[in-house]
């Protein structure tokens, strides 16, 4: 069977965000049956919804995997529980959230996983990150996400280099340190 692409979301707004984010990044590239292909760089903004919370950290990856959704979902959770995420209010601050953005081309909607993922096409902080890393990225239903990010509404990014080793305990694939060269 071949992999499938599927684009996850990552987003963090309590303890230390920016390593939070690196340490997710990191437990990504070692899931089972998957490959982390790239990863965004860290964009820091302003919450969305109540904006008595802190700053979010946010990222993009893509995954080249052989999990099945619901699979891929159990393991995004365990990374979640492990860093600690604990239900607040509705749309409130988080530890660590990953989201499965699309997953190839399929559209899955079930009780616990929606696919793709709901909100997407407002939210800049998850749009920007996907299109730097996956230019020609698109939903299932074929709207690029470049052309999401150009209609998407005013939201203030402050990027920051993506996760380079020094971020990490080990080893990531040589795609990872090839990918921002600049950084
Ligand atoms: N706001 C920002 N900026 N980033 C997020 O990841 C994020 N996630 C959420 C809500 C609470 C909607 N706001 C967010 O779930």
């Amino acid at each position: 069977m071949l992999p499938v692409d599927a684009f996850i979301a990552l987003g963090s707004n309590l303890g230390d965000p920016l390593s939070q984010i690196a340490a997710a990044i990191e437990a990504l590239s070692h899931l089972p049956h998957t490959q982390l292909m790239r990863a965004s760089k860290r964009y820091v903004n302003p919450p969305m919804g109540p904006q008595d919370q802190p700053d979010y950290v946010n990222a993009v990856v893509l995954l080249s995997t052989h999990l099945a959704p619901l699979e891929l979902l159990d393991a995004l959770q365990a990374l979640e529980h492990a860093a600690g995420r604990f239900a607040t209010r509705h749309w409130g601050e988080r530890v660590l959230d990953l989201d499965i953005l699309t997953y190839g081309s399929q559209i899955i909607q079930t009780e616990r996983l929606t696919i793709p993922h709901v909100g997407v096409a407002e939210r800049r902080f998850v749009l920007a990150p996907w299109a730097e890393i996956a230019a020609q990225a698109q939903l299932p239903d074929g709207r690029r996400i470049a052309d999401l990010l150009a209609a998407a509404p005013n939201h203030p990014l402050h990027v920051l280099p993506a996760v380079g080793r020094d971020d990490l305990a080990s080893n990531l694939p040589d795609s990872m340190a090839m990918n921002h060269p600049e950084t």
